[in-house]
């Protein structure tokens, strides 16, 4: 960030460079995500259960949002134990969902609308279903016997698991018996998800396999499941003690042995091969700028630090892009906020882009951390779609979805069953890292009815529907201009309309009112001022100049154009709101 116009010509050479490369951004720069959670977006045949086809009849909510990107969690063939996360056959899709038919339809019609579509791979491990781990338990001496990865124990009869190597939720060992064998299995999330062994050309061979399976039939790039977690220690070493917070959850072991590795980042660059291969496959896709550019992109799930997570680019030549978290667990204090952005700034700076979330399928929904208050989501909105890289949008976000609360004994989510049985419901209705991912993963609202339009009136729905959907609806929302809807729209609208905003510098504005933050977006001539105020009481940000509103979280937000008792242009902001301005004129005075 605050690298203003450079006192050096060296800078300002490397400005004139970075400004004249920004008009021939690649498209994924300003792509904005959606993400659809397959089973429960929209069921197309009344059995309670979303599905693809469900996913065409909705496509077009994604148009009127304004998103211009889809990424589709999996539907691949899976016994559903972590809901497609546990995949059998990664190029088919799940009989629920539908036939691969479907999956191609569904890239065909997004990509007649002018969106893109990522689908969700799962590389770190597969079902224990899979055809490939049934053949891989059966015997030490089987033609899969080496991929996944086996070890023998330690102690008498080797029943002690082979290191202290523990599975995501730490709570346990990563280390599973296999009977047959009499050998032990790794499987980082879950049991019934065995890990790949990767270090096995022909599981590397196999996956990239399916990998162009997919881009042969069009998809435009993926996102990469646990990518940090695949390639491991090959010498097995034990993780150490280092008890931290990683993302509002406690960490025991420092995983860096298995999580991060550079073999990992080495993995990177061999899958974006892999992607490069298509670069100049299929037409172009929508009518915009980026119509006939076809790179396909990878964006990984990976958690660590900025500095570690960025190694994952490998200089552009690793994934495009890698999601940065910090923003799901977000603290509502400008200074936090304001402290992520300079962070995000110095470790991805252009051409490099950082990533914004604040939702998704895993975990506690906004509105929950902000105690329900709708303001603060509005400014929370605000903030995602005008901070400089990429947003992304989990559905029902935009309508501000709560958590249903569901009891751990009616839990459908594996991590509950399989690692929490055991937690009292007096202490799981307290936490507020909420365990059971289930109470994010409930059917989206499309309207007020009891079956919120996701299903056929009268079906059971495969989890229950949230209460609040008598408000938070898209139907009711659609016709309110002051919605949390209505409120993204706007903002997805400004952002694709304003190049400063979508491929612009950002610049951190120094100085502004306690409770406050604001940054200049800006594009050549083109200037974007965005304030926001996250405290108590209203605050008076100074513009620098004349000034008109783009977008406003709150009607009562107000320009001053200057007068006796306040001699400078500014906008009054109410507590809890946040507003986007155009600047007229490439003045460079703002927060003076
Ligand atoms: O999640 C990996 C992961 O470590 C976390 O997101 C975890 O689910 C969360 O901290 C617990 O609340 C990915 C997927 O997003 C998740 O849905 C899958 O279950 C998991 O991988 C296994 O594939
Ligand atoms: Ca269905």
């Amino acid at each position: 960030m605050t690298e203003r116009s450079g006192p050096t010509g060296r800078s300002e050479h490397r400005r004139a460079v970075v400004e004249r490369c920004r008009a021939m951004a690649p498209w994924w720069h300003s792509m904005t995500v959606y993400q659809v959670y397959p089973r429960s977006f929209m069921d197309s045949n009344g059995d309670g259960i979303g599905d693809l086809p469900g996913i065409v009849q909705r496509l077009d909510h994604l148009v009127d949002l304004g998103v211009d990107t889809l990424w589709v969690s999996p539907f691949f063939t899976s016994p559903q134990e972590d809901f497609g996360y546990d995949v059998s056959d990664y190029c088919d899709v799940a009989p629920e969902y539908g036939k691969l038919a479907d999956a191609d339809h569904l890239i065909e019609e997004a990509h007649r609308r002018g969106l893109r579509v990522l689908f969700d791979l799962v590389l770190n491990h597969t079902s224990h279903e899979h055809p490939w781990f049934v053949e891989s338990r059966s015997s030490r001496d089987n033609p899969k016997a080496d991929w996944y990865i086996w070890r023998d124990g330690r102690g008498p009869g080797g029943r002690k698991p082979p290191n202290n190597w523990r599975s995501v939720a730490e709570i346990t060992s990563g280390w599973q018996w296999g009977e047959e064998r009499q050998q032990w299995y790794l499987a980082s999330f879950l049991p019934c998800q065995p890990d790949l062994n990767w270090r096995n050309d022909e599981v590397r061979e196999e996956m990239f396999r399916s990998v162009r399976f997919w881009l042969e039939r069009g998809v435009d790039g993926f996102r990469l499941d646990m990518f940090g977690d695949i390639t491991k220690d090959p010498e097995f070493r034990d993780l150490n003690l280092r008890p931290t917070m990683v993302g509002g959850i406690p960490r025991i072991w420092d995983r860096s042995p298995i999580q991060n590795t550079d073999d990992n980042v080495e993995l990177a660059r061999e899958l974006r091969a892999v992607c490069r291969e298509f670069d100049d496959v299929g037409g172009p896709v929508g009518d915009g700028p980026g119509a006939a550019d076809r790179e396909r992109i990878l964006i990984g799930e990976v958690f660590g630090s900025a500095e570690q997570l960025r190694r994952f680019l490998a200089g552009g030549d690793g994934l495009q892009l890698v999601f940065l978290f910090d923003f799901l667990t977000f603290r509502y204090d400008p200074k936090w906020v304001r402290a992520r952005i300079e962070e995000f700034e110095q470790t991805f700076p252009w051409p490099a882009q950082p990533t914004y979330v604040l939702e998704n399928h895993d975990r506690t929904r906004l509105l929950d951390r902000v105690g329900g208050d709708v303001a603060k989501a509005r400014v929370l909105a605000t903030l995602l779609l005008t901070l400089r890289g990429v947003p992304t949008v989990y559905q029902g976000q935009e309508i501000g979805q709560s958590n249903t609360f569901i009891p751990l004994a009616d839990a459908k989510d594996p991590i509950v069953k399989t690692y929490f049985p055991w937690m009292p419901e007096a202490v799981n209705s307290r936490l507020k890292e909420r365990l059971n991912r289930d109470e994010v993963r409930t059917p989206m609202q499309w309207d007020p009815s009891p079956t919120v339009g996701f299903t056929e009136p009268g079906v059971t729905t495969w989890l229950p529907v949230n209460e609040d959907r008598r408000t938070a609806n898209v139907e009711t929302q659609s016709a309110d201009a002051d919605s949390l809807l209505s409120l993204y729209k706007a903002l997805f609208a400004a952002r694709s309309q304003h190049r400063a905003l979508h491929e612009g510098r950002l610049d951190l504005v120094p100085g502004t009112p306690k409770g406050t933050l604001a940054w200049v977006r800006s594009d050549g001539e083109e200037r974007v001022l965005v304030a926001a105020n996250l405290g108590r009481d209203a605050a008076l940000v100074p513009t620098g100049g004349p000034a008109s509103v783009l977008v406003a979280t709150d009607r009562a937000v107000q320009l001053t154009n200057g007068s006796a008792s306040l001699p400078a242009p500014s906008v009054w902001l109410p507590a809890n709101s946040a507003v986007v301005l155009l600047l007229d004129g490439p003045d460079d005075s703002v927060g003076a």
